[in-house]
């Protein structure tokens, strides 16, 4: 049967973590809330709003809509600001590889993020080509860890769900890649991704062998 590797965004090719935390920062501290690289951790592969409505509870901070719609554009367009000078140096170790590994062996691949922003970044690190097919938080109504995601690009790449490959750096993804009965990587510490299938540290650690066996 057919195999598909669906790959998180934020965390797993590129890190842009540390871009979207300034700019959370930025708004958390203009609303007198204290905001810490370890709160960052709530937010990853969570969407832009409800990415707000975590540092709202974090201070304990009610908002208007009005108010809401306004933090979210500044949040966006701080975070854009950040990634003008982006480009292929910051595709995390070892991803390359393995994309070009698995197009030099006729592999489908897809991108699988939360993000809304995801065309731009895979456009601006050089890689957009390799993907034969792009879901991301424009085309989804459910955030992970609903599958909705990972769903229609195993879809639109004509695969099983038991037969797609999904890596991933966040909880929520893990888990929607187990809800969807895909195949789940973590990519980053063991302890927190437990609920892995398999985990590495990045992508240096994961052989062609490995893939091959998939
Ligand atoms: P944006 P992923 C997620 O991307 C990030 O992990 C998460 O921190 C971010 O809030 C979310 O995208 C939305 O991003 O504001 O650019 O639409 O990890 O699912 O690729
Ligand atoms: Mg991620």
């Amino acid at each position: 049967d057919n195999k598909a590797f669906i790959f998180d965004l934020d965390g797993v090719i590129v890190d842009t973590a540390k871009y979207h935390f300034l700019a959370w920062k930025k708004i958390a501290n203009q609303l007198g809330i204290e905001f810490t690289e370890e709160n960052n951790e709530l937010l990853k592969g969570v969407s832009r709003i409800r990415s707000l409505d975590i540092i709202l509870e974090l201070g304990n901070k009610a908002a208007s809509q009005e108010d809401k719609d306004k933090w979210l554009t500044q949040k966006n367009e701080d975070y854009l600001s950040q990634l003008v000078d982006m480009d292929h140096r910051e595709i995390l170790p070892g991803v390359f590889d393995v994309l070009q590994f698995l197009k030099s062996n006729k592999q489908p691949i897809a991108l699988g993020s939360a993000s809304k922003n995801a065309r731009p970044i895979l456009e601006k690190t050089g890689i957009l080509s390799y993907f034969d097919a792009i879901v991301d938080g424009n085309d989804v109504t459910n955030a992970k860890p609903d599958p909705e995601v990972f769903l229609i690009a195993a879809k639109l790449l004509n695969v099983k769900s038991e037969n797609a490959i999904v890596f991933e750096d966040s909880v929520a993804g893990i888990q929607a890649a187990n809800i969807a009965n895909m195949i789940s990587i973590g990519i980053g510490d063991k302890n927190i991704l437990h609920e892995a299938k398999y985990v590495f540290d990045n992508f240096t650690a994961i052989s062609e062998h490995f893939l091959k066996g998939l």
